[in-house]
This record gives C-alpha cells, sequence and structure tokens, in this order.
C-alpha cells in the first residue's frame, strides 16, 4: 500500500529551520567569488589534521578565527601560522538576514554578531561524520548556507550521534538555521549527491557550505 507515495518527512526538531533556495543565483555568484578568494589565503583551504591522526576528508577555510579540531585561534597554527581574513560586515548582515528570515524574530536578529565561519568544500566522495559543534562558548544560531551539489544531510538528535535522525536534502541556495533547543545537536552530510550543481553559480564541482557562528571568544579572552 502506497509503496509510491513519498514517506512522509519527519519534522525538524525546534529552532532548526530550512530555507530551501534563499540565495539567489546572483548572491551564489558573489560567495563562490568571495570564497575562491579565502581559499587561496591567507590561509590557504586544506584537509584539516584530527588528533587521533586521521585528516578530514572535507576541505575547510575559516575567515575571522581560525577552528582546529577542537579550538578557535585567530591565527592557524596547524596551516601556514598566518592570521585569518577579516570577517566582513557584509556577512554579519547577511547572516542577520539569515536569522530574521528563519525565526521571524527582529530583535534576535538584530543582536546576531557571527565573527567567524568555516567555509567547508566537499568533492563527491567526502563526507562529515556525525558531530556536534560545542567549541563556541556561546550558543547563539549558526547560519548554513549551502551552494553546488546537492547532499543529504542528517539531522540527528542531542544525545547521541545515532538514530533517532531525520535525512533531508540540502541543494544550492538553501538556508539552514540551527538555533535554541537544535544549537548543540549531532548532524552530518553522509553523502553528496555529485554532478546535481548548476554550473550557473560558479563552481565548477562539489558542495560549498559556509556556516557562521558566534564563538564567544574575544582577543584578551580567547582560548589558550
Ligand atoms: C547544527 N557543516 O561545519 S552545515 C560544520 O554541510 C558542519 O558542511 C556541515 O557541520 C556542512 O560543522 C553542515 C549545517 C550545520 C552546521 C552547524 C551546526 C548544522 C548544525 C551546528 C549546530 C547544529
Ligand atoms: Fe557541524
Amino acid at each position: 500500500m502506497n509503496a509510491l507515495l513519498p514517506l512522509p518527512t519527519a519534522p525538524l526538531p525546534p529552532g532548526a529551520v530550512h530555507v530551501p533556495g534563499w540565495l539567489t543565483l546572483d548572491q551564489q555568484r558573489e560567495l563562490v567569488a568571495a570564497c575562491r578568494a579565502w581559499a587561496v589565503g591567507p590561509v590557504p583551504i586544506r584537509h584539516t589534521r584530527l588528533p587521533n591522526g586521521g585528516v578530514m576528508s572535507v576541505r575547510t577555510v575559516c575567515i575571522g578565527w581560525h577552528w582546529q579540531p577542537y579550538r578557535y585561534t585567530r591565527t592557524a597554527g596547524d596551516v601556514n601560522g598566518q592570521r585569518v581574513a577579516a570577517f566582513p560586515d557584509w556577512m554579519v548582515r547577511l547572516g542577520r538576514r539569515a536569522v530574521l528570515d528563519a525565526y521571524g524574530d527582529e530583535a534576535a536578529a538584530a543582536a546576531y554578531a557571527p565573527d567567524t565561519a568555516l567555509i567547508n568544500h566537499y568533492d563527491g566522495q567526502a563526507k562529515l561524520g556525525m558531530h556536534q559543534d560545542k567549541d563556541e562558548k556561546s550558543s547563539a544560531p549558526v547560519v548554513s548556507l549551502s551552494i553546488g551539489d546537492t547532499c543529504v544531510f542528517r539531522v540527528g538528535n542531542t544525545e547521541t550521534r545515532n538514530r533517532p535522525y531525520t535525512d533531508i536534502e540540502l541543494a544550492s541556495g538553501d538556508l539552514f538555521v540551527f538555533g535554541g533547543p537544535s544549537r548543540f545537536l549531532y548532524h552530518g552530510v553522509p553523502r553528496i549527491l555529485e554532478g546535481t550543481a548548476d554550473p550557473a553559480t560558479g563552481l565548477t564541482s562539489g558542495r560549498l557550505n559556509i556556516t557562521m557562528r558566534v564563538t564567544g571568544l574575544t582577543d584578551t579572552h580567547p582560548t589558550p
């Protein structure tokens, strides 16, 4: 019975908001150009090394603050020692519009002050295992923007990296905001749907994901 009907998608947890097609093609093109410049330097995009000796399949470049497992610093001691590029004001404004459109809360949007972004590039084989983002000393929302190939995005729970979770697809131009009770959810990217991108974004292959965050750090109170 009903074998030809799609299964209903489980509702997203409170605080998790998906806005498909939020970015225009022009905005995607501008973001691709900005990310392409940041990928060159001052700290080049690279596969992050993990403390266990492994290497992430995703390539990452950071702006504002540099993330390496499991802390933020201003300089990239695990890459070339340079200070990362500044977090631009235009991206703060984009983050505020994202929070406003996701929650309809003008006060929350005005108060949102992202100071770092992790920019991930996935080739067709790259994956991101289930994890929590908890190196930030703030529970402010994370704003995620996707460009290029569609991916399967796994939205988990706050207790374990295993079930229950829901798989959804994130396509080019989609906005996802994780705030409130969803801020410390386990999540991951089990699969890229290779070749699904519209080349008009300027991205020649793979998937680009930008996550804006609030580190909760200051230069007078950095992590040691
Ligand atoms: C939910 N990136 O960079 S974006 C990451 O597609 C990361 O590159 C994935 O997970 C990517 O840490 C997923 C969506 C996302 C990002 C951060 C979150 C979801 C989140 C933080 C808390 C809860
Ligand atoms: Fe994450």
